[in-house]
């Protein structure tokens, strides 16, 4: 799954039309260097950031979809808003991604009648303040019992099991030493029962182990996504879709799996 944000601070300069055209150019060298997904998003969640508009999230990321649905690979949005997930399904949208676990009011409702897939994150607190003071008592087994949570709630409002993929959510409201505790248990996300996807390109925690800054975790992010899809995940979220498609064509032909 590549990553495609279409913020302000992930593009420099030239308004939302330059934005767009560059999310665009990025989405086409994404399918050509072997991604099975795009992700797009137009609000930052990084921690301490300040939430957009709906109008401005829309303005973002609905012409990209509208563009790439249809296309050779589908789309995911990431979005935590009801109405930029309707837009995102009329639009063509097949996979809505959640880092709220479609707990905000009326998310349930804008997602339960399509047949897109729906991506449920696990997250302790909100992104303006989660890495304050993450704390738990057993990481894995609170983050299994709330996906599983989340997982009911879509399955009691009519969501088919077969449209559910959940994710630990590395980062969100975590310590590095939480982060390894799930990167380790993989095999008790897995066995929750849906596909597991997980997002650890560029993330503090690989900066926390190599101690390198954002633009320079590359090699930490393949070998961490390695590492996941090794231990059961099945859809990696990555900025670096060249190196990270080479790494797993790698892992896949140890394991004997023609790709
Ligand atoms: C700043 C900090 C900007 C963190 C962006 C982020 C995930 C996700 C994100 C994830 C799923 C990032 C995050 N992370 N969706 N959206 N899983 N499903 O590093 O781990 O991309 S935003």
């Amino acid at each position: 799954m590549a990553i495609l944000n279409v913020t302000p601070d992930s593009f420099s300069g030239d308004g939302l039309q330059g934005r767009r055209d560059a999310a665009l150019r990025k989405a086409e060298a994404a399918i050509a260097a072997g991604a099975g997904i795009l992700d797009i998003g137009g609000e930052s969640s990084r921690p301490g950031a300040l939430s957009v508009s709906e109008q401005e999230e829309l303005d973002r990321v609905i012409p990209l979809v509208e563009r790439l649905a249809g296309g050779p690979v589908p789309v995911s949005v990431d979005t935590v808003k009801p109405g930029v997930m309707r837009a995102a399904l009329r639009a063509g949208a097949s996979l809505i991604n959640d880092i709220n676990a479609f707990a905000e009011v009326g998310a349930v409702e804008a997602v339960k009648d399509s047949d897109a897939a729906l991506c449920v994150m696990h997250m302790q607190g909100e992104p303006r303040t989660m890495q304050s003071q993450p704390r738990y008592d057993d990481v894995v087994v609170e983050v299994s019992r709330h996906l599983a949570a989340r997982v009911a709630v879509l399955g009691e409002a009519g969501v088919a099991p077969e449209r559910i993929i959940v994710d630990p959510g590395f980062g969100f409201g975590k310590t590095l030493d939480h982060n390894l505790a799930l990167l380790r248990a993989m095999d008790r996300i897995v066995a929750l029962g849906y596909p597991v996807l997980v997002g650890l390109s560029r993330k503090s925690m690989i900066g926390a182990i190599t101690g390198r800054p954002v633009e320079s975790r590359l090699g930490g992010s393949v070998a961490a996504a390695m590492i996941a899809v090794q231990r059961g995940a099945h859809i990696v979220r990555v900025h670096d879709v060249a190196e990270t498609v080479d790494a797993l064509k790698v892992l896949d032909a140890v394991n004997g799996i023609a790709c």
